[in-house]
């Protein structure tokens, strides 16, 4: 269908959904950030855009977690849920829905899915005896296993416990959809990114692929096998169909569907990229359905570089990071910090030297300095500029060249990257203003004071509109102060606003500092 003339282009982008059998900590809150800060630069950029986040209710781990805490696993579900939901209001984002996969849809959409990959010859009854990792919810080949020195088997890659486990099971055909993969790798290279990370999941596939064991008798939490209620679908059959859900499948008539579906972007982390870049397309091309565009692989967050466990007491939970640091400086240390594909390392030092540096110092000075002068000798408006010299024309250039980095960057997932050119533009605007001496202007030339502090204000203007999906409230802050708007939602702040130049004589409040030095504590 095409959309109407005038219709706002789509595009729909989804988190993984977390398990809810513990609280959420600032390795979600990463991949919840970095997602909300590509749907609002999209909104920003004029599209229809749907985000998707929840939780991943089912399986075996969840039922363990429940039954070590001594309660029935819904409630587990339910309390967890809550957490993770409270964890996008206290990081700000802005889903369209949270979904669960306990809510009474996605057993429609689970159960559908499930229909139409049998109906086309994929799924057969057999029995399974194989090595299954509970925390990885996942069956291991023998190879991949290793029996260590405390007794215990595990999974070599993730290091996780393996038990021998024998059942019935249906499986999936997976084994005859290796070439359609491979096909689709080749004939899509952005369907998988950052390249090697996908390159992992292209060789895996080229090792070659056997039949996945997709339900379960031992347990019951779970979607049950539609004709088969002995078995429960095995909980990634269930969790991947969130994306369909989410968008109003199984009623593939509906207009959600046919706008939002192939989904644009799935972020993930690394650890599940198998699932999402093999077993989820060649499920959708059983059941007949379209795939998604893009399957982002980012790394992990690591506490000083090494890896959280609630064991070592090293996990940062993201209200404290939020109380300590504030909502917007945590968003920007953590999408600035660490290149999305890659795995990062966080400390206090690190966060608190970004927000000294990169913010107090300069977006926050700049945006300070310029706005009292402007308040004191220009009337609180916006000065006429004279003509503008090479060194003006330079700045503004550079400055209305962001929006197109900041595109190019933002559809591959490039985050710190689009951050790094907008901060360039600030380090050369600081040195400009420097340069240029605006303070000794006011006596000297007061006409060339005016010129300096338009290309200024324009280039904050510039800035403050393309860091709102990252730093909504402190962009927002800055944009109020440059007159332009008081909403989130007004179309001066808009990307197609960057079209337009910031206006002379527009009127502006009193300024206040937006971003504050990090202060150590007393008796620290
Ligand atoms: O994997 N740094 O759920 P989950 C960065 N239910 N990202 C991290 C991280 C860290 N330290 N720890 C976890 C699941 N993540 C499944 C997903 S999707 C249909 C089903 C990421 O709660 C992890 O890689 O273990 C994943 O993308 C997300 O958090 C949820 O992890």
């Amino acid at each position: 269908m095409t959309p109407a003339a005038g219709a706002k282009p789509s595009f729909y982008i989804t988190t993984a959904i977390s398990y809810p059998n513990g609280v959420p900590h600032i390795g979600h809150a990463y991949e919840t950030i970095a997602v909300d800060a590509l749907a609002r630069f999209k909104r920003l950029d004029g599209f229809d855009v749907r985000y998707l986040t929840g939780t991943d209710e089912h399986g075996l781990k969840m039922q363990q977690a429940a039954d070590r805490e001594g309660i029935p696993v819904r409630e587990l579900a339910t309390r967890n849920a809550l957490a993770f939901r409270e964890m996008n209001d206290v990081v700000g984002t802005s889903y369209d829905r949270f979904i669960r996969t306990t809510d009474e849809d996605h057993y429609a959409a689970a159960t559908d899915i499930w229909k139409r990959m049998e109906a086309n010859g994929d799924i057969y009854l057999d029995t399974y005896a194989g090595w299954y990792s509970v925390r990885d919810e996942a069956f291991w080949a023998e190879d991949d296993t290793e029996l260590r020195d405390d007794g215990v088997r595990y999974s070599k890659e993730t290091d996780t416990e393996v038990t021998w486990t024998e059942e019935e099971s249906y499986f999936f055909r997976l084994s005859a959809y290796q070439q359609r993969l491979l096909d689709l790798y080749e004939e899509q290279p952005e369907f998988g990114a950052p390249q090697s990370r996908f390159n992992e999941v292209i060789s895996f596939v080229r090792r070659g692929l056997e039949d996945l064991s997709i339900s379960r008798t031992t347990f019951d939490w779970g979607v049950p096998v539609p004709g088969n209620d002995r078995h429960v679908m095995y909980v990634w059959v269930d969790a991947l169909t969130n994306y369909l859900t989410g968008v109003g499948f199984p009623d593939t008539e509906s207009e959600s569907f046919r706008k939002f579906w192939p989904a644009d972007v799935h972020v993930i982390g690394k650890d599940i990229s198998r699932f999402h870049a093999i077993y989820w397309p060649a499920f959708l091309m059983s059941a007949g359905l379209e795939l998604p565009k893009r399957v982002m692989i980012h790394g992990f967050l690591h506490n000083r570089g090494v890896k959280m466990s609630k064991s070592l007491g090293n996990t940062v939970a993201p209200r404290d990071w939020v109380d300590q640091y504030g909502l917007d400086q945590v968003r920007f240390f953590l999408l600035r910090e660490v290149p999305f594909g890659a795995d990062g390392s966080y400390s206090h030092e690190a966060v608190v030297g970004r927000m000294n540096s990169d913010l107090a110092n300069n977006f926050g000075n700049l945006a300070q300095r310029s706005l009292s002068m402007v308040a004191k000798n220009c009337a609180g408006v916006v000065p006429e500029p004279g003509e503008l010299a090479p060194a003006d024309t330079a700045i503004l250039d550079q400055a209305h060249g962001l929006l197109d980095a900041s595109r190019s960057a933002y559809d591959r997932q490039e985050f710190s990257r689009a951050l790094e050119a907008v901060w360039t533009v600030l380090g050369d605007t600081n040195a400009y203003f420097a340069d240029q001496q605006p303070w000794v202007l006011r006596k000297t030339d007061p006409e060339r004071m005016n010129t300096v502090l338009y290309v200024t204000l324009e280039v904050l203007r510039v800035v403050a509109i393309l860091a709102q999906p990252v730093m909504p409230t402190s962009a927002g802050q800055i944009l109020t102060a440059l007159g332009q708007g008081t909403d989130a939602g007004d179309d001066l702040r808009l990307f197609a606003a960057l079209d337009e130049r910031i206006v002379p004589g527009t009127v502006l409040p009193a300024p206040s500092p937006v971003f504050p030095k990090y202060e150590e504590p007393a008796g620290q």
